[in-house]
């Protein structure tokens, strides 16, 4: 049987027309099908008991990017003028990663993914990089940008079970976002750095698969095999 892999769904709202529709990151769902899974997209805004009946029907959590997180998550007092938050998706996605950690299930993150796995388990982000932190690399690309690019390098730290997955000690990664990891929740250790000493993947060693990301393999999966190695690794683990 393949994994089920549950990828929480967000809201849009057409400003036209003002009806709100479910939204998925398609190259997300391709990337799960490619690796050997079965992409569960799940609408958030759900009753409680809802959610839950959905969740125990998944191998795996797949926490896809999206916009930032309300501040108020990791006991920021003073927000930065940030975008596209969506409270109701970050208490959900809070509520099915502390759900996944405590059943041990696999999990993966991306981008925003990682920020709020980090959060949801106790650590804190910087809310903004350009006007928080010195550094003279970019790491949020304009949106017109193709998704394929890379934009800077990360050293994975040896050891780590990203070194293992990967196998190599530093790969070229795309690169959208504005903010990052501060201080990594408990039980969460270092996988991957930017020359900038940014955190940008990190992994939970005594789960059996928690591995999140900074950047986004789900678009490099073409012309990368260190995205296909995560990916596959991912789904291989939700399926044992
Ligand atoms: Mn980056």
């Amino acid at each position: 049987m393949k994994p089920f892999i549950g990828i929480p769904a967000y809201t849009h709202t057409y400003s036209e027309t003002g009806r709100p529709y479910y939204r998925g990151y398609v190259p997300i769902v391709h990337a799960v099908e490619q690796a050997g899974g079965v992409p569960f997209l799940i609408p958030y805004d759900l009753e409680d008991t809802n959610l839950r009946a959905l969740y125990r029907r998944i191998d795996g959590l797949l926490l896809p990017g999206g916009g930032d997180i309300h501040p108020r998550f990791f006991g920021d007092e003073a927000p930065h003028p940030s975008t596209n938050i969506e409270e109701a998706r970050d208490e959900a996605e809070i509520k099915l990663i502390r759900w996944a950690a405590d059943d041990d299930m696999p999990m993966l993150g991306i981008c925003r993914g990682c920020q709020i796995m980090n959060v949801a388990l106790g650590g804190t982000l910087i809310q903004d990089i350009p006007s928080q932190i010195a550094t003279d690399i970019a790491h949020d690309f304009p949106n017109s940008r193709p998704r394929g690019l890379t934009a800077h390098p990360v050293t994975i730290v040896a050891e780590s079970r990203l070194a293992q997955i990967v196998g190599e000690a530093q790969i070229m990664v795309n690169s959208w976002h504005h903010q990052v990891i501060d201080k990594l929740a408990p039980g969460a250790v270092l996988a991957a750095q930017s020359p900038d000493e940014l955190v940008e993947a990190f992994e939970i060693p005594s789960k059996r698969f928690v591995i999140s990301v900074q950047w986004h393999p789900e678009d490099m999966m073409a012309d990368d095999e260190a995205s296909r190695k995560l990916f596959r690794a991912f789904i291989r683990a939700a399926q044992s």
